[in-house]
Parts: structure tokens; C-alpha cells; sequence
């Protein structure tokens, strides 16, 4: 009836009432994938974002501003193609010949991530499906069916993600730089004509799971008519009750309205609501070839990265950039592989869990997890890839998750011998168990907590690498 379909009206009130679908919360970890037109330049300088190319090449060609960091774009630019040569060339090898996004699936899937948020469109317009809007605004072939890749690369990557049982979502830029309707400040039109058609039909066509908004703050809410494109999503679409929408809805509104809240490479985060922490797995979120090794973190430094997050109740969307031929570059293969690893032993202490009174037990002792601000997702630690003896830094010695009764305690390291878990209050009949290992671990009640008694392993029988979780229930 047209009552019911009302249920949820375009007021921030109504849209908070609307519970985040049980499975984002349970799902901890996903896979952000930039991919797009700046996937062909492929370059920023280390630290910048390199799907932002457009954006700092046009800044420089156009207004002659320059910012020496990002002059380097320019620059390189200029070096490699030319001074006058177009970004929009660049949807001309933007070609994807060797996608096959089976493969992919099958990768994202072995990475134990329980969804997938690839770039339906950034800030640049370029849309990977085909999307008329697109072409229509900006004059040229400006998406993947038109332009040379001549393929609905998200089309078939949603097809082949939905058949691994992996949800699927789409980032979608509510922002585009160099729209003509919106540079002429139209936007009644560039939202009416442009940006509430390319959701409709995204949603309508594609039924995603998920979608997931950027570029909000350039507008308020009420320009982006936020409330009334949620409102449909919530109330018409085809996916009502199951889609998850995040907190990108205009300046001023992350964080404070909407579905889950993002936060982006931002340390120490944690709310009483279901929350995301998205980053790359080396700086940038589009491919950037630029990223040394050494830019990379480890597989031990995501794998903590994600413990972390998940301790203080959020989720883990990590982010991956293919390149223009449509590969992902190995070493963000493997990457997902050895977390995928990880998660086949550990995943018990992460899917379906929640965070617990305290995230963590911190001590200080010669061998120091850094920490800048409170998560490792930023500083030296993830970067540098390495264990440095620094006594001066307080360390996370356990991260905790908990279940129904069960608790779990994540350590970096392998305890050995007896380890003091504080403020942990076990029962007589209380169990403790090391997740992928048979040994036998003791435990008794002191004052302060339950100690636990860690035997000695050789390196072949701990139980796989990067952290290990003590299960107490
Ligand atoms: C930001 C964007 O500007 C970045 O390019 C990236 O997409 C990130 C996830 O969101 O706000």
C-alpha cells in the first residue's frame, strides 16, 4: 500500500531509525576497488591519492594554481604525454582486455572479505557501467560501454561476486569536478537529470547490497536531496530492506546521520553505531605505480590492522586498485591471500563478533607496535612494515572481540609462558583454547584477571602467522 511505502520519511530522524542491516555489522571485513579512467596514468606522488590525477593535472592546466605537491602530477604529466594532452584521452586505454572478473571474484572471495565496494563512478564522472547520463554529460564516450574498454565491467563483476556468495556494493561520488551542469551551478538539474537517475538506475538494474556516497561535502544535504534519494532507496527501491547506505550525504552530515558511519585513515575511531574504516593497502586507493615495496604494509601489518578496527566494533574495508589492462597487481593478490589465510584459523574471533568493554590490553615493553593516535592504521608501523624496539610507546599486547559468552583475546605475539589478561573473569568451568592448535593451554583465576599458562611452541606449531587468538569461554 502507499502507506507502507511511506515508512521512512526524508527526515534525518526517520533514516536513523532505520537499523544498518544485521549482515554489514557481522560481515568486519570488505574490499574497496578504485578503478577507473586514472588507473591508465596510474601515478601520484607517494602519499597522494592517485584517482585525484584529473583533479591535480586540471588544477595546474586550467587555474595555474600551484601546489608543489601536487604540481608533481602536472609534471609528470607533462613529461609523459604532453602538456596539452587531455585526462580524457585516457578513457581511450582505459581498455580492460585481459578483466576476468571470475578471477577476481574467486581472489576477493579466498581474501575471507564478506563484501565488495567497487567505483561505480568517482569524482572524474567516468561511469563503469553503461550510463547514458554519462556520455550525455560530458560530450564523449564517459562510460565503460561506450568508451574503449566496450564491456559493463561492473555488470560483470557483480555477476560474478554475487554467484562467490560475497555481497556486492557500489562507491558512487555524488561530486563531479568537471560536470558541466554542475560547474554552472545547476544543481537542481545535475541532481534531478544526472545524479538521482545514475542511483535509480544503478539500484534498479544492478540491486546492490550496498551503496556507498562520496564527495558529499561539497553540498549540503538538501542540495544532494540526500534525504529524498535515501528516503526512495528505503522505501521503493527493488533492495529496501536490505540495502546499506553509509553517512556520505553532505557537508557536515559523516558521522552524524545515515546508515554506517566511515571513517577514512583515521586513527582511533569508535562509535555506538556500525562503523567502516576504509584506506589502501599502500596509501593510495587508485593504483598507483609510484608505491615502492616499502609503501605496501605487510600482511601482518593489515591483519592487525583489521584485528584493531574490529576490536573498537568497526569494519575493515580495505581497498585495492587493478589496473588498466584489468589485473589486479600481485602483491595486492597476495596480500588478500595471506589475510584470507589468516582469516581460514581466526575468522571465529572476527565475523559475527562485537567489540568488548575494552578493546585491548595495553602494556609498554621492548617490543613495540607503534601507535599515533591510537590506531595502527596510521604511522610508522604500517609503514615501515617492521617490529621496532622502541620502549617509549605504549602497545596494544591483546585485542579483544567477543561473541555470545566467549571472549577472544588476540596477540600479536605468541605469549609465552604466563600472560596476564586483565579485568578477564573466568568461571570454574571456563575453557581455553588457541585457535588452530591442539596444545593444551592452562589458565587460573588471580586477582587481577585469569593468567594463562602459553607453552612453548617451535615456529611449526604455531598456528599459522601474523597473530594468534586465545579463545576463553
Ligand atoms: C575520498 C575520495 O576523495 C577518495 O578519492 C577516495 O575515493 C576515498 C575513499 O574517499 O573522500
Amino acid at each position: 500500500t502507499a502507506n507502507a511505502q511511506q515508512k521512512y520519511q526524508p527526515t534525518w530522524a526517520s533514516i536513523d531509525s532505520r537499523p544498518v542491516p544485521a549482515w554489514f555489522e557481522n560481515a568486519k571485513f570488505g574490499i574497496f576497488i578504485h578503478w577507473g579512467v586514472y588507473s591508465v596514468p596510474a601515478w601520484a606522488p607517494k602519499g597522494v591519492y592517485s584517482e585525484w590525477y584529473q583533479y591535480w593535472l586540471q588544477n595546474r592546466q586550467v587555474s595555474g594554481n600551484n601546489n608543489p605537491q601536487k604540481d608533481m602530477v602536472y609534471n609528470y604529466h607533462k613529461n609523459r604525454f604532453g602538456d596539452n594532452y587531455s585526462y580524457y584521452n585516457f578513457a581511450d586505454q582505459f581498455k580492460a582486455e585481459d578483466y576476468d572478473p571470475a578471477a577476481w571474484a574467486n581472489v576477493l572471495q579466498k581474501s575471507g572479505a564478506k563484501y565488495v565496494v567497487l567505483t561505480s563512478k568517482h569524482h572524474d564522472g567516468f561511469a563503469l557501467w553503461p550510463s547514458k547520463e554519462a556520455s550525455k554529460a560530458f560530450g564523449r564516450p564517459w562510460n565503460a560501454v561506450d568508451a574503449a574498454a566496450k564491456r559493463d565491467l561492473l555488470g560483470d563483476l557483480t555477476t560474478a561476486v554475487k554467484k562467490t556468495g560475497v555481497k556486492m556494493g557500489y562507491y558512487y561520488s555524488l561530486y563531479e569536478w568537471y560536470n558541466p551542469v554542475y560547474k554552472a551551478k545547476d544543481y537542481n538539474k545535475y541532481v534531478d537529470e544526472h545524479m538521482f537517475p545514475q542511483i535509480k538506475e544503478l539500484v534498479n538494474n544492478y540491486k546492490p547490497d550496498m551503496i556507498w556516497t562520496d564527495g558529499e561535502w561539497e553540498q549540503t544535504d538538501t542540495t544532494w536531496k540526500a534525504r529524498d534519494i535515501i528516503a526512495w532507496m528505503y522505501n521503493e527501491s527493488p533492495v529496501k530492506d536490505s540495502i546499506v547506505i553509509n553517512d556520505r550525504w553532505g557537508k557536515g552530515i559523516r558521522q552524524k546521520h545515515g546508515g554506517f558511519y566511515t571513517t577514512e585513515y583515521e586513527a582511533g575511531a569508535s562509535f555506538n553505531r556500525p562503523w567502516e574504516e576504509c584506506r589502501g593497502m599502500g596509501f593510495s586507493f587508485g593504483y598507483n605505480r609510484n608505491e615502492d615495496i616499502e609503501d605496501y604494509n605487510s600482511a601482518q601489518a593489515l591483519v592487525l590492522l583489521l584485528v584493531d578496527v574490529v576490536s573498537s566494533g568497526g569494519n575493515l574495508l580495505l581497498d585495492i586498485g587493478p589496473d588498466a589492462h584489468g589485473k589486479i597487481p600481485p602483491i595486492m593478490q597476495e596480500r588478500l591471500l595471506q589475510i584470507g589465510k589468516w582469516l581460514s584459523v581466526n575468522g571465529e574471533a572476527i565475523y559475527d563478533t562485537r567489540k568488548w568493554k575494552q578493546a585491548a590490553q595495553w602494556t609498554s615493553g621492548d617490543r613495540t607496535y607503534k601507535q599515533k593516535g591510537g590506531h595502527m592504521a596510521s604511522g610508522e608501523y604500517i609503514i615501515k612494515q617492521t617490529i621496532d624496539p622502541d620502549p617509549g610507546f605504549a602497545v596494544k599486547q591483546a585485542f579483544f572481540t567477543t561473541k555470545g559468552t566467549t571472549l577472544y583475546a588476540i596477540a600479536p605475539e605468541m605469549p609465552e609462558g604466563k600472560w596476564l589478561l586483565r579485568d578477564v573473569m573466568p568461571a570454574a568451568n571456563t575453557t581455553v583454547t588457541l585457535l588452530g592448535s591442539d596444545k593444551k593451554i592452562g589458565w587460573k583465576k588471580v586477582k587481577d584477571g585469569i593468567e594463562l599458562d602459553v607453552p612453548r611452541m617451535t615456529a611449526k606449531e604455531l598456528p599459522g602467522d601474523y597473530a594468534y587468538t586465545f579463545k576463553i569461554t
